[in-house]
């Protein structure tokens, strides 16, 4: 041992035992970067260009226009952290992010949010036209789960069918499209209850991001026990995301945001920010974040990942 490292004492007082390795904390920037590549050459790959080129044009113009890619990697950490490899997730993380698009297309179409810039850029129907962007909503929507059935490896067919099950549960009317369609009845209505916003929020938000991570947990051999507790931390922190969702689109800037801010009040939609004022739901965010982290503790380490994923939510800015 140099005079430079460390020396503790032994229990007679005499020599010396070696410190414990200090762990390194986890580096969130590095981890998102280095996943936000595999997911980007992973979907450019899962969607080549094909015949007939407008609407897969028109697909591969929404799915490869950026984004954080939060879905694909929530659903690689899952996996991971119940000892799967990232492989055996990747078809279906590629899955997630093509459902997720083909939800932002039609969101954003005229006859639902009606706008013009996603992510940066135009929106699908302002590039293609209204019947293309249905059309490759449709079609990403199809082949996410071709993509899942056909691509898979390295998994049981009875783990990728619990899986494909999941997906269509998520997206269908008891997901996605119910938060959806209760979302769209709500609007400018004064007497929206803090109850439908939570289940709009649950429904066309935390549905997706919980089927990241369950599917993700199922695919890598979870068992039901871990694969529901996963599920828990997952809707909390679905919850918080759409919180915070609210927050930023009273906050911040059609710049930052890449599509435009300040919808929510023009809609006159309720929002956790209209029903509880901004420091309430911070707060909200916050605590759900906390019960989020709590379902990983018996994990310990690994679920570093995930743990930083949930810090990340509420402390985004876009
Ligand atoms: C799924 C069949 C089917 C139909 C779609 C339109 C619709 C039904 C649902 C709307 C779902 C929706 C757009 C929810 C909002 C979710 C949300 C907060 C999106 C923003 O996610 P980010 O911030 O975006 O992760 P990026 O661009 O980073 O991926």
């Amino acid at each position: 041992m140099t005079s430079l490292e460390p020396m503790t004492r032994t229990a007679d007082g005499l020599g010396t035992a070696e410190l414990p390795p200090a762990i390194a904390p986890f580096d969130l920037k590095a981890y998102l970067k280095e996943r936000q590549a595999t997911v980007e050459t992973a979907l450019d790959r899962a969607l080549p260009m094909a015949y007939p080129e407008t609407v897969y044009d028109a697909m591969r113009y929404s799915l490869l226009a950026g984004g954080k890619r939060l879905r694909p990697i929530l659903c690689l950490a899952a996996c991971e952290l119940v000892g799967g490899t990232q492989a055996q997730a990747l078809p279906t993380a590629c899955a997630l992010e093509m459902i997720h698009t083909m939800s932002l297309i039609h969101d954003d179409l005229p006859s639902m949010d009606n706008d013009d810039y996603r992510r940066g850029k135009l929106t699908n129907h302002k590039v293609y036209g209204e019947s293309v962007a249905i059309l490759a909503g449709d079609g990403l929507l199809a082949y996410a789960f071709e993509y899942v059935a056909t691509a898979t490896e390295g998994v049981s067919a009875d783990r990728v069918l619990r899986a494909i099950a999941i997906l269509g549960k998520a997206v269908g009317a008891a997901g996605l499209v119910g938060g959806q369609v209760v979302d769209l009845a709500s609007e400018g209505n004064p007497d929206t209850t803090l109850e439908t916003l939570e289940y709009i929020h649950l429904h066309k938000t935390a549905a997706l991001l919980e089927a990241c991570v369950t599917t993700g947990a199922t695919l890598g051999g979870a068992s039901d026990r871990v694969v529901e507790q996963l599920g828990q931390y997952a809707r909390a922190i679905g919850l918080a995301f759409q919180i915070i969702d609210d927050i930023l689109d009273i906050t911040s800037t059609t710049e930052v945001l890449g599509k435009s801010a300040g919808k929510d009040l023009d809609a006159q939609k309720a929002t956790y920010p209209s029903l509880l004022g901004l420091e309430e739901s911070r707060d909200r965010a916050r605590q759900l974040i906390d019960q989020a982290k709590a379902q990983l503790e018996e994990f310990g380490d690994a679920a570093a990942p995930l743990s930083a994923l949930a810090d990340y939510i509420v402390a985004r800015q876009h």
